[in-house]
């Protein structure tokens, strides 16, 4: 069976359909079909920050219960009640809630029906495993992925293991938030850089499935540090450090809000984010069970 992976929507339903018809899928009766019947797996974010957010879950969800798509979470779908109901698990920083604050505005008129969301997004799994492929929002890390299991007894964590998810420096904190966030790498002291909404940081994305050890700084990281050119990683200084071998299975993740004409990262890695929420393009991938990946078979 054919697969087509997309990246992160972020509330852009109206793009959302033009790519899922350019990829040859048709709404019928309220969902989404492939005629040959593919199937959509979606990668997380669908909301916050665009204009239909609302639509952009329905669709989705629809297509889900229709068995033409299944879905994983990503980190803006996260940390929504606690068990006592008495608030977030995301921190509430200035931040969050201005992403976060167009959802707020979409769902005032529909408050029992976010409620439903905030239950449906607890039951999506963390991430995808397949024959040949496997996605994830953020970053796959064999030894986080393989606590998720053991601590969830599969995909989904269990409401009691986010409550306890809270504090960093436990193992299902870290498990999570570098499955959902990526791994960040903490820059020399005194340097940062300031990311696409000019907030100034102090923490870089990495590219996790690399091995550090054999690289420079900026080799390492997803946003480039002038300062760190040429330097090298000291062996030990990436204390995460878990590559993804290059004759593994592909692997499909979304959340890095890359810019540009879409590529792989390598022959099995490539991240579909291209910031549809911040003038970029919506993007897919159409797999059909190749080994190694193509850049042709990226659509937009
Ligand atoms: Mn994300």
């Amino acid at each position: 069976m054919g697969y087509d992976i997309i990246g992160d929507i972020h509330g852009y339903a109206g793009p959302l359909r033009k790519l899922l018809e350019k990829l040859g899928y048709r709404d019928e009766k309220g969902a989404y079909r492939h005629p040959e019947g593919r199937k959509v797996i979606f990668l997380g974010d669908f909301i916050d920050r665009g204009p239909e957010i609302r639509e952009t879950l329905h669709l989705v969800r629809a297509m889900v219960e229709n068995e033409s798509a299944e879905a994983i979470i990503g980190n803006h779908e996260y940390h929504y009640e606690k068990r006592d109901g008495s608030g977030h698990l995301r921190k509430h920083n200035e931040k969050n809630t201005a992403q976060h604050l167009p959802t707020l505005k979409q769902f005032a008129d529909y408050q029992a029906e976010w409620n439903d969301w905030i239950s449906w997004f607890n039951g999506l799994p963390m991430f995808i495993e397949k024959e040949g492929f496997r996605a994830v929002h953020a970053c796959w890390d064999k030894k986080l992925i393989t606590h998720i299991k053991s601590a969830a007894g599969g995909s989904v964590l269990p409401l009691e293991s986010i409550y306890d998810a809270q504090d960093p420096g436990t193992a299902n904190y870290e498990a999570i938030e570098r499955t959902l966030k990526g791994k960040e790498f903490k820059l020399p002291d005194g340097i940062f850089f300031l990311d696409k909404d000019r907030h100034r940081r102090t923490e870089t994305r990495t590219k996790w499935w690399l091995d550090a050890e054999q690289l420079e700084y900026n080799q390492y990281f997803m946003q480039q540090v002038p300062e760190l050119e040429g330097r090298k990683i000291s062996p030990g200084e990436v204390r995460d450090n878990d590559p993804y071998s290059e004759n593994d299975i592909p692997v499909f993740m979304g959340h890095y809000w890359l810019e540009g004409i879409p590529a792989l990262q390598r022959s099995n890695v490539v991240c579909l984010d291209y910031s549809i929420a911040n003038g970029g393009k919506l993007v897919a991938y159409r797999f059909n069970g190749e080994k190694e990946l193509k850049e042709e078979s990226i659509i937009y």
